[in-house]
């Protein structure tokens, strides 16, 4: 059988277009200049019984090899795409009387399950600021239950905190799509599977401020690295 040329291009041209539709948008936050030192977390005697050796700090600059962790990073100006519902959860864990991670990201409607790994009660206490998303306060005993939340709206840096234990923090930025990353302690992050187009990339720390890039995905890899400096 011999195919019309017309037909093998349509192939060819449908071929590339499934296979050329997305990328991934990878990068480095470096960290210019030196953090204040942190201080140390005023942690009760329960709590300090978990942490034989030193006491823990705070955790506002996460720093490896001059790179900047804990750093949102998401597209502008995309939402309406949140897959959450169907997305598996995320897990915060309660550990020596720290959330751990600090700072997390995950998709509006998305499961964000939350474990208490210590041995004595918490309270997990989420204090969001953006109408429609729920205020939360529940005590957690020692054990294997998770606690479930979840947000509709997006959000950034919303914040879980701890009645018990008022040093207790942490951050969980809520997107309305599947593109955002945390960026790792040595700065890099990797947002994958974005559909082709152009792109503002946009990154904040709580501490040392936000930056934003332009970027064009076109069906490969694409980077965009960053520079934030300590305040
Ligand atoms: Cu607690």
């Amino acid at each position: 059988m011999k195919l019309n040329p017309a037909i093998i291009t349509t192939l060819t041209l449908a071929v590339a277009a499934q296979l050329a539709t997305a990328g991934d948008i990878t990068g480095k936050i470096s960290l210019k200049g030196t953090p204040p030192p942190e201080k140390e977390l005023p942690i009760d005697p329960n709590c300090g019984k978990l942490h034989p050796g030193a006491k823990p700090t705070t955790k506002f600059y996460v720093s490896k090899g001059g790179g900047l962790g804990d750093v949102f990073v998401t597209l502008k100006g995309v939402s309406g795409k949140s897959t959450g519902a169907s997305a598996a959860p995320i897990l915060i864990d309660q550990k020596g009387c720290e959330y751990a991670p600090y700072v997390s990201a995950c998709q509006t409607g998305q499961k964000i399950n939350v474990k208490n790994s210590d041995p004595l009660l918490h309270n997990v206490h989420p204090t969001p600021v953006v109408a429609g998303n729920p205020e939360a306060n529940k005590a957690q005993l020692p054990g294997p239950m998770l606690l479930e939340f979840k947000f509709d709206k997006a959000e950034e840096f919303l914040r879980f905190k701890c009645d018990v234990h008022p040093w207790m923090f942490a951050y969980v930025n809520v997107v309305d799509s599947p593109y955002f990353a945390v960026s790792a302690a040595d700065g890099s992050f990797k947002i994958s599977g974005v559909p082709d187009g152009k792109y503002t990339v946009a990154i904040k720390h709580r501490k040392a401020g936000t930056a934003e890039k332009e970027v064009e995905v076109k069906g490969g890899a694409v980077s965009a690295n960053f520079e934030l400096e300590a305040k």
